[in-house]
Formats: structure tokens, C-alpha cells, sequence
């Protein structure tokens, strides 16, 4: 899978809190620039996932697109303290994932640092609302997580969504093919 979206909006960390159940302490830019292997445990089951990090600014725009091949689903991130980020998805990545892949590809809208929404000391009118964000991910056929790899939340709860909506789209490729 590829996570993709803005600069600074937390993919690093939540691809590292996936995999190790824990914030880090220290988050690097990208978690190397190649597939990496980690094994995720969920629904009691154990998996074998290749992930690529990536990184939203320009320079590496074109490397970028070299990650698009092979890949089995796509994790759309933006932060939910920035609305510009959430902007991002729709005129940049969202489309960018569509023009490179070929066929069918899963995909499913997370928003991280959810743990803000509930920081008195945040104006929530600077935030995506969860409707928007909601309404959004309905309009692009897919489902809404929002996660803090702050505070673990909702963290298992992604990956047993990637697990369903991968699953999901196999089972309608195999369904195609025997018609
Ligand atoms: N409040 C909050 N901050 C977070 C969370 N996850 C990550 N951050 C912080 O957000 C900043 C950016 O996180 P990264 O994981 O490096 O973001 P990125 O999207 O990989 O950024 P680039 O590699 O620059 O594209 C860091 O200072 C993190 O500590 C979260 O769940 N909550
Ligand atoms: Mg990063």
C-alpha cells in the first residue's frame, strides 16, 4: 500500500504507529524511499505488508509517480488542523493516484491528528469537520477514518479497514472474471 498527502500531516507517523503500536518518539522524513515489509497483526490474523512512505513536496513529485505501479491500496491522508491539506486530496492526490493506476485500485480517506478535535485550546473552525470530511470520502466511493497516532486511536480500527476494503476489492476482481 502507499500513503499519500500534504507535507507534515503525520503519514510517517501513523505508518510507524501501525506498524509498532506506539508513537515515536523520533519521526524521520520518509520511512526510506522503497517498499518496506512490516508484519500487522488484525483480526486475529497475521499480514505481510509492503508499504511505501512518500513526500508531498514538489521535488518529489515525480518520484512519486514511480510508486503508483503494483500497488494493492492507497491510503489518502490529510490532517485535520489543515484545511489546506484537505484541499490537497481532492486537487492533487486524489487525482494524481487515479491518472497512474490502472484499473481498479482501493482506497480509503484518513484523516490524522484526531486527537485536536477535542484541545480546548484549538478553535474548532479551523478544523475539517468530520461531515465534510465524511461527505467527501462518499463522494469519492470510499469510506472515512480518522485516526491520532498521538493516541493510538482508531489506529486498529484503520488497518481492519485496509484489510476489509483490500479483500473487498479481490473478491470483485475475481467476481469479473469468472463473468
Ligand atoms: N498532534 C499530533 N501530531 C502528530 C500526529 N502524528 C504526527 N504528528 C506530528 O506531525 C509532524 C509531522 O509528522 P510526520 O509523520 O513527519 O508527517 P509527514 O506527513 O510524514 O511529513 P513529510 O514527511 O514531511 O511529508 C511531526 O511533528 C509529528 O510529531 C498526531 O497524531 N497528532
Ligand atoms: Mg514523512
Amino acid at each position: 500500500m502507499v500513503i499519500l498527502g500534504e507535507d507534515g500531516i503525520g503519514k510517517t507517523a501513523l505508518l510507524i504507529t501501525m506498524g509498532d503500536k506506539m508513537y515515536p518518539e523520533y519521526v524521520p522524513s520518509v520511512v526510506g524511499f522503497g517498499p518496506k515489509e512490516s508484519t500487522l497483526t488484525n483480526l486475529k490474523r497475521k499480514y505481510r505488508v509492503q508499504f511505501w512512505d512518500t513526500n508531498g513536496s514538489e521535488p518529489y513529485d515525480t518520484l512519486r509517480l514511480t510508486v503508483y505501479r503494483d500497488i494493492g491500496l492507497a491510503i489518502l491522508c490529510f490532517a485535520i488542523d489543515s484545511k489546506y491539506s484537505f484541499e490537497k486530496i481532492d486537487t492533487k492526490y486524489y487525482t494524481e493516484f487515479k491518472v497512474n493506476t490502472v484499473g481498479y485500485v482501493p482506497f480509503i480517506l484518513v484523516g490524522t491528528k484526531g486527537e485536536l478535535r477535542s484541545d480546548s485550546t484549538i478553535d474548532v473552525n479551523t478544523l475539517v469537520t468530520r461531515k465534510q470530511a465524511e461527505e467527501y470520502a462518499n463522494k469519492i466511493g470510499t469510506h472515512y477514518v480518522e485516526v491520532s497516532s498521538k493516541n493510538l486511536t482508531n489506529i486498529d480500527n484503520l488497518f481492519d479497514q485496509v484489510v476489509l476494503t483490500y479483500d473487498k476489492s479481490l473478491k470483485e476482481k475475481k467476481n469479473c472474471l469468472i463473468q
